[in-house]
This record gives C-alpha cells, sequence and structure tokens, in this order.
C-alpha cells in the first residue's frame, strides 16, 4: 500500500508517533511518503520504502504571513499523483486536516479519490483546537475525514464535547517500540551523571506551560532533601529559563542538568530511576510510556489520558494537578527502598509492553484496509 503521512517534524509526540507509525508500516512492506516541512527527528536511518517530500512555501513581499497551508494541500496533491498513492493518513489537525480536505477536493474534481485519515493528538482539541480562531475550521476538516482516530479514550471524550463531530471517533492508542528501549545502560555514561550512586529523575517535554515543569523541580528539591539524586531535563521550550531560575532559588543547580533536545532517548532512560510528568494536561503522555518501556516508573498527574497508562501504585503514581506534595511523597516512596523501585519497574516494563508496537500498527493497517483493498 502506498501510504501519505503528513505530521510536524519535530520532537512533539505526535511527530514522534507518526515517524515511527511510517518506519514502522515501511518495515512491514508498505511504501510511505513523508510530507512535511523539514525531515522528521526521528525519520534518521535509510529504509527503501520511505520517501521524504519537502513542503516548501514560497514568499513573496505582499505576504506577511507566509500560506503553508495552501503550499500542504499543494504538495499533498503532487504527491498523491505522481507517487499513486492510496490514502492520506494526517496527524495534528491543524493544519493539517483542512489542508487534506482542500487536497481530496482538488483530487475529487480530477476523478480521483483520495481517503483521508486524521489522527487528533491532544492540544490540537483541547487547547489550540478550541480557539475561536481556529474552531469552525477544525470542526469542519474534522468531520468531512474518512476515518477519525484519537489517541486515547479521554482525548476522544474531549473532542466531542469541544465539537459536534457527526462521525465515529475510533480510539487507536500510541506505542512504543519495547525492543528500542529495553537497553542495557551504559555504565560510563551513569557514572557522568550520578558519580556517586544518586538515584537519577528525568523529564522530557517541549517546555510548555501545560507541562508544569516548575512542578518538576519542585518535587526533585522535596526528593533530593531525603535522597542523594540527580534531575535531568531533556528537551526545550518557553519555560526553561523559569525553571532554570527556581533551580538557582532552591540551591540545587548542582543536582539538576538540562540536556536539550535528545534523539537517543533510550540511552538516557536506561540510566534513569525514575520518569517526571506533572503535566496540566496530556492526552496520552507519550514520554510517560517510552520511560515505562524502559523499566523506568512514573509520577504524573492523573490528568487527561494519563490513567489510560500509568496505574496508580502499580507503574507509579498519579497525583493532581499541581500536588507537588503528594508527588515528592511518592517518588520518595519509590525511590527509598530498592526492592519497591524494582517492583515497580518490573510492573512499568509489564504495562508498556500492552502497548507494543507490534500489537497497536495491526490496528492501523485494519483501518487502512477499510478504504482500500490493497494491503
Ligand atoms: O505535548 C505536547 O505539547 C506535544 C503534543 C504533540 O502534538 O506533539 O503531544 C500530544 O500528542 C502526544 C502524542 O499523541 C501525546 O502523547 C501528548 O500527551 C499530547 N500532548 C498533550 O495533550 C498536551
Amino acid at each position: 500500500m502506498r501510504i501519505g503521512i503528513v505530521c510536524y517534524p519535530t520532537f512533539g509526540g505526535s511527530g514522534v508517533l507518526a515517524t515511527e507509525l511510517g518506519k514502522a508500516l515501511a518495515d512491514k512492506g508498505h511504501q510511505v511518503h513523508f510530507i512535511t516541512y523539514q525531515q522528521p527527528v526521528r525519520l534518521n536511518e535509510f529504509n527503501a520504502n520511505i520517501f521524504y517530500h519537502e513542503v516548501r512555501v514560497t514568499n513573496y513581499p505582499l505576504f506577511d504571513y507566509p500560506p503553508y497551508e495552501t503550499a500542504l494541500s499543494s504538495t499533498m496533491v503532487d504527491i498523491i499523483i505522481n507517487h499513486n498513492l492510496d490514502l492520506l493518513h494526517v496527524h495534528y489537525a491543524i493544519p493539517h486536516a483542512s489542508a487534506a480536505y482542500m487536497a481530496k477536493k482538488i483530487l475529487q474534481a480530477q476523478g480521483k479519490n483520495i481517503p483521508v485519515i486524521t489522527t487528533l493528538h491532544g492540544t490540537d482539541i483541547t487547547l489550540v483546537g478550541r480557539d475561536k480562531t481556529f474552531a469552525p475550521v477544525v470542526a469542519f476538516s474534522i468531520n468531512q475525514s474518512d476515518a477519525i482516530t484519537a489517541v486515547s479514550k479521554d482525548l476522544c471524550e474531549q473532542t466531542y464535547k469541544t465539537f459536534e463531530i457527526k462521525k465515529q471517533i475510533e480510539v487507536i492508542p500510541n506505542f512504543v517500540d519495547v525492543k528500542r528501549f529495553k537497553k542495557k545502560p551504559i555504565d560510563a555514561f551513569r557514572k557522568v551523571i550520578a558519580p556517586e550512586g544518586e538515584k537519577v529523575l528525568v523529564h522530557a517535554s517541549n517546555f510548555r506551560k501545560i507541562k508544569r515543569i516548575q512542578d518538576v523541580v519542585g518535587i526533585f528539591a522535596q526528593v533530593n532533601k531525603e535522597l542523594k539524586s540527580k534531575l535531568l531535563f531533556v528537551g526545550d521550550g518557553p519555560e526553561r529559563q523559569l525553571a532554570e531560575s527556581l533551580c538557582r532559588d532552591l540551591k540545587i543547580t548542582d543536582d539538576v542538568r538540562f540536556v536539550g533536545k535528545q534523539e537517543q532517548m533510550e540511552e538516557i532512560l536506561a540510566i534513569s530511576d525514575l520518569f517526571l510528568l506533572p503535566s496540566e494536561y496530556e492526552s496520552f503522555g507519550l514520554a510517560a510510556l517510552e520511560a515505562m518501556a524502559a523499566d523506568v516508573p512514573v509520577i504524573s498527574t492523573n490528568a487527561g489520558g494519563l490513567p489510560e497508562i500509568n496505574i496508580n501504585g502499580v507503574t507509579g503514581y498519579l497525583d493532581e494537578v499541581g500536588d507537588v506534595v503528594g508527588m515528592s511523597k511518592h517518588a520518595i516512596e519509590i525511590l527509598k527502598d530498592e526492592a519497591v523501585l524494582k517492583k515497580f519497574r518490573t510492573h512499568a516494563g509489564a504495562q508498556a509492553r500492552k502497548f507494543d508496537i507490534q500489537i497497536i500498527v495491526p490496528q492501523y493497517e485494519q483501518l487502512y484496509n477499510r478504504f482500500c483493498k490493497c494491503l
């Protein structure tokens, strides 16, 4: 089957998921065409079945804003025709679903039907999508998709609550390649990060407000008072400075490292003991699932779809948004006793296996098959 995948090429969860899906489909023999404005960050190896098409936006002095959506629709049309694609799968509604609708209509006028599948990822519904500036277009283009999927039950419910959706939204949860995240820790690396055998806590995100990274600092400060520990901040984003100055105020800078955006997350997770995700909302929490796949328990909030992956008292703990005291207490409870930590690690790994790539990708293939009998 020839599949077009449209996504954000950045470190965000939707782009990561879309890229991993494309790679898995290519491994299964499908021809996958990524249509994005940059090479997706996780698209870092050669595969004969993968093609990357860049969306180029021609600017013109008249334009205060480059017309990206128009360029995207035109590129979609071009690639669908010239590579004879069977189906288009767009990740993140804005602006991918509406650009796909436009491409579909253009092709329809030329006598070609291209099925469009839209996967909703979270903020395209719960934050940006519900903004009045975008809402009518988002609702319309979701309704015009041939199939709609959401990455968690919670996101599915939020979408029905937020928009008047006339179609069925199918839940296909995010997945993780468990094999990839089962890495042996590199001793030399662990020694650099935690030279005295300190416990290693980690947070990875785009450091947006919704991630509440001030709570990551707050939790770590409490843990650090009780246990010798280090904190790794992976990623970058608007709240980084705030977190850095909070670390200075709390005098914990020697034990906190901001390591920036990292492609080899599995190596960092392999030397980690606990993952912190105190977000205000997560439709799913792919970063937490990746941590669990590396046998790292998770301290998170109980917001959004997080309870669908993190099991309270089993794979980690879930507390109310902003409950730094509760999350600190739970973090210490897991970390202070090796036997307890080991139990949580085992359960986290087992839970992640339920979301293994081998289990979830066939669900997307079955969905594609309903629209195109060429598998
Ligand atoms: O978390 C972000 O801000 C990035 C965002 C994205 O679209 O890249 O992540 C969303 O999609 C991920 C993959 O499906 C989910 O795991 C994240 O929970 C979700 N983020 C939010 O809902 C805030």
